[in-house]
């Protein structure tokens, strides 16, 4: 008796394991793109299949670095863009970080993975219309220069999916941003997990995820939104924290999906974009930010 049952329960297996390689073959999984960040250039394909990719930047450079993800409107040039930026490039170094919102006059941001120390990686998974990108490093140097002026930009064509959509990476929890706060943060344990991150306010929002390393919140967001005054050297020694990825800007609507792979430790979310609605302060000023501990 007890070995018809095990003779049924091994076809039984047999069938469930014939179903699950079927279901394996049908079943279209994210494609995985790495971006290679180094001082001071991209490392991509020129060219990808849209819908859901996972982002993975890996950053082999000795500076922090991200990947803002612009798109272009449609029936905006490469050549349209390019002479726009060469005159917000002469306006930055007057008028501040601000003078970069002109961009969106002719395209938007489109996520992206945030900024990243050196030697790390961080991974974000979105879904991407077809159309014309462009990636750009806005994070600056010791010397005042952001990246992006150093030729930390390199364009990305994004072509339609033929295939069926996959389905969206399973998360541990979701992560809300509105203006100016994130809201829902679950709690986390040490370790990778995957949060999704969605966008409920009426201005773009990024969520950098920063790790505090001897020095208090207050003490390391006065350093981050109010660089020292011109000609001022950044204090010697490392700094008192550590970027550790995240989701660069996104637009009211959208969303994406973050892994993180955090060890215990004292962290904060922040949005350093800019609002134009409050003379251009990064909405870090205006309260997005978001304590948090790993233990
Ligand atoms: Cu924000």
């Amino acid at each position: 008796m007890n070995s018809q049952r095990h003779r049924l329960g091994r076809g039984a297996v047999v069938a469930l394991i014939a179903a699950l390689v079927v279901a394996c073959e049908r079943e279209p999984s994210i494609a995985e793109i790495t971006i290679g960040a180094e001082d001071f250039a991209f490392a991509l394909p020129d060219t990808i299949v849209g819908g859901l990719v996972q982002f993975d930047l890996v950053n082999d450079g000795q500076e922090d670095h991200h990947a803002q993800f612009l798109r272009l409107n449609d029936g905006v040039s490469r050549a349209q863009f390019d002479s726009l930026f060469a005159v917000v490039m002469e306006a930055v170094p007057t008028e501040g970080d601000v003078a970069f919102l002109r961009l969106f006059e002719i395209a938007t941001v489109a996520g992206g993975p945030a900024v990243i120390s050196a030697g790390g990686r961080t991974d974000v998974a979105m879904e991407l219309a077809a159309g014309e990108y462009i990636l750009l490093c806005f994070i600056p140097s010791p010397d005042g220069v952001p990246h992006l002026a150093k030729g930390m930009t390199r364009w990305l064509t994004v072509t339609a999916p033929t295939d069926a959509a996959p389905e969206p990476p399973v998360a541990a929890g979701r992560v809300d941003m509105v203006d100016f706060a994130f809201t829902e943060l679950p709690a986390m344990d040490s370790g990778r997990v995957v949060l999704e991150v969605t966008n409920s306010g009426a201005e773009p929002h990024e969520m950098a995820v920063l790790r505090l390393e001897g020095a208090p919140l207050e003490q390391v967001l006065q350093m981050l939104t109010e660089p020292p005054a011109s000609g001022g050297a950044p204090p010697p020694g490392p700094p008192p924290f550590r970027f550790m990825g995240g989701l660069q800007a996104i637009m009211p609507g959208q969303r994406a999906w973050v892994t993180l792979d955090l060890p215990p430790g004292d962290y904060a979310l922040i949005c350093f974009i800019p609002s134009p609605a409050n003379d251009g302060q990064p909405h870090a000023a205006l309260g997005m930010v978001r304590a948090f501990t790993i233990s």
